[in-house]
């Protein structure tokens, strides 16, 4: 498989977690041995489809680079940059937006989720149109590739089916981007594991965050909801809050769910629990020291957006000026 360019994007809504990590930076990482073009923003402007508070989220923009650069992405080997520094994001959008069915949207399964059932008057035209600035983000690059969740398998189909649009009409201009799936399951919240773990969820004991100490690393999972049943069995549908352990354990320890549960046969969730809190504090220690030691180096991480914003906005300004040609604008 000949990997040109990725790209991929992270929202600054709060600390990055354990989902975050499993899910997508961990695979983030691994990916630049394999790619030598490679775009990561943070998606600031994704962030706010939903209402922030200005200082929080300036804080956040900061907070999130760093853990992206304390779990191993490497300023030298990506691209990393926060979104709105580079304005064609929002540019594009627009053009794409102009030539997409309103409809693709509404059959958006998260919209479905989030914002059709929500209060007309409230919810955002920027909750429903986001998909068309993930659409952007990834066209403006150019990017052959895209590490994707599940959850985000219909936007990128959503992506593709905008650059086959735009290509039919203007001629051969974006690749249709391809997902790179990372192979690990969602990762559920340790008070509701029928809700995924998310940045935003008011419940701090919900989520493992890569700034825990180990003592609220042990903390969060000995209260994390299990049931009553004594065993340790992989059934996500009747066993959903064991079963969300097992699966962080397997993706952790990078050893299959049956195994897992084998290897706890005749043990109780309490023996879970401990093992698996023991496992993050020795796995997370040191990206906490790395945040630490990142969060004092102000000039350090302000460097790294600058360059990241520069190196970004030359390959956007390249594109976008083919793009606006096409369209007529220019
Ligand atoms: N719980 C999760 N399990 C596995 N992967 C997850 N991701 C997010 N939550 C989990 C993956 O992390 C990447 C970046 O996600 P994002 O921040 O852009 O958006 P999100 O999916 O909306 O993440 P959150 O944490 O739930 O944020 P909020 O609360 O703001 O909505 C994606 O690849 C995602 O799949």
């Amino acid at each position: 498989m000949v990997i040109q360019r990725i790209f991929s994007g992270i929202q600054p809504s709060g600390v990055a977690h354990l989902g975050n990590y499993l899910g997508a930076i961990r695979q983030w990482v691994s990916l630049q041995d394999k790619c030598e073009s490679i775009v990561y923003s943070v998606v600031d402007l994704h962030s706010l489809s939903v209402p922030q508070a200005p200082l929080l989220l300036k804080r956040n923009i900061r907070s999130m680079t760093v853990c992206l650069l304390a779990c191993g992405v490497d300023p030298d080997k990506s691209i990393i940059f926060q979104q709105s520094q580079v304005p064609q994001h929002a540019q594009l959008m627009w053009l794409l937006s102009c030539r997409t069915p309103s409809g693709w949207l509404s059959r958006m399964t998260q919209w479905k989720a989030k914002g059709a059932t929500s209060d007309r008057d409230v919810v955002s035209l920027g909750l429903f149109a986001y998909p068309v600035l993930m659409a952007a983000d990834v066209l403006l690059y150019k990017a052959t590739h895209v590490p994707v969740g599940e959850d985000q398998l219909q936007h990128l189909e959503l992506t593709r089916d905008i650059a086959r649009s735009f290509n039919s009409t203007y001629g051969a201009t974006f690749p249709e981007p391809k997902p790179l799936l990372s192979n690990h399951k969602r990762v559920m919240s340790l008070r509701n594991p029928l809700q995924k773990m998310s940045k935003s969820d008011n419940q701090e004991m919900s989520r493992i965050t890569l700034s825990d100490t180990p003592d609220e690393i042990r903390k969060k999972f000995r209260r994390a909801v299990t049931d009553s049943i004594g065993n340790i069995t992989f059934d996500p549908a009747e066993r959903p809050g064991v079963s969300n352990l097992v699966t962080i354990y397997s993706a952790v320890t990078e050893i299959s769910t049956e195994e897992v549960c084998l290897q706890f046969e005749g043990k109780q969730s309490v023996d879970l629990k401990e093992e698996l809190a023991e496992i993050l504090v020795d796995k997370l220690g040191p990206i906490r020291e790395r945040i630490e030691q990142l969060e004092s180096d102000e000039g350090y991480v302000d460097d790294v957006l600058t360059r990241g914003a520069e190196r970004a906005r030359a390959i956007a300004e390249d594109n976008i000026s083919t793009i606006t040609r096409l369209v007529g604008l220019s």
